[in-house]
């Protein structure tokens, strides 16, 4: 999997050598190639915003810069094995079912915007060229798209085929199942007077097993009624 990343500031990709990424990225299952926005700017200030058509608050990316990085991209890459994702406010919130998607393309694009955001036409030009997904890491206003790449890039990444070594954790996650997770513990089974739920350690694996479903329907009725509605 190939994904690059075009943003006004590189520098905040450099979580991605941490994290679980390292790893993929040490073992040649992605690579990440981040592309610094204003080379594309084509005047001496290397200006990437300008005001808003309609007036209002704040500037707008520029369409012309935008088509310049995604024309350098788009010519390394096969548009037809292609995503580009665009975080947004305004974009379909971004779930597990949407990270198993992605986990699967080739290669992904994303465009972080800042101020208020990119150009419209930027949007609607790379749609005729590549699958295109304006996509909201929830509903929250973030300054620009960064934050949500980092968050998506991760999500996306932990699902490629050896991963994380142990591909069982990836099945029992919580939300791939639409139920939250059930609580963990670990030793000492006492601890400032709380103390780990006895069925723990009885060894019952069948009683284990049926406890932590009743955990996960409980708590799911209780903090995400809306994952039991939806299944
Ligand atoms: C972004 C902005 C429009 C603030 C600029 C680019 C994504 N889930 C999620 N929240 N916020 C974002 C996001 C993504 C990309 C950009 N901004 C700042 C843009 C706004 O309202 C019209 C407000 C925010």
């Amino acid at each position: 999997m190939r994904i690059d990343i075009v943003t006004i500031f590189p520098n905040f990709f450099d979580v991605l050598d941490l994290s679980l990424l390292g790893k993929a990225k040490d073992a040649g299952k992605i690579t990440v190639n981040i592309h610094d926005l204003r080379d594309y700017a084509t005047d001496s200030h290397k200006t990437v915003d300008d005001t808003p058509y309609g007036g209002g608050p704040g500037m707008v990316m520029k369409p012309d810069v935008w088509g310049l990085a995604l024309d350098a991209i788009f010519a390394e890459v096969d548009l037809s094995k292609t995503v580009l994702v665009i975080p947004s406010p305004a974009g379909e919130v971004f779930k597990q079912s949407i990270a198993a998607e992605l986990a699967e393309v080739e290669n992904i694009i994303f465009a972080c915007g800042r101020y208020e955001g990119i150009d419209q036409r930027v949007f609607d030009w790379a749609a005729t060229k590549a699958t295109t997904r304006a996509l909201s890491l929830g509903d929250y206003v973030l300054n620009g798209g960064e934050v949500a790449v980092v968050a998506m890039v991760e999500a996306i990444a932990r699902l490629r085929p050896g991963f994380m070594g142990n591909s069982e954790s990836v099945a029992q996650d919580s939300h791939q199942d639409a139920l939250l997770d059930y609580p963990a513990y670990t030793k000492p089974a006492s601890w400032r007077g709380f103390d780990v739920p006895e069925v723990l350690l009885s060894g019952n694996h069948a009683a284990i097993d049926k406890w932590r479903r009743e955990q996960q329907i409980e708590l799911t009725q209780k903090i995400r009624p809306d994952l039991l509605a939806d299944s």
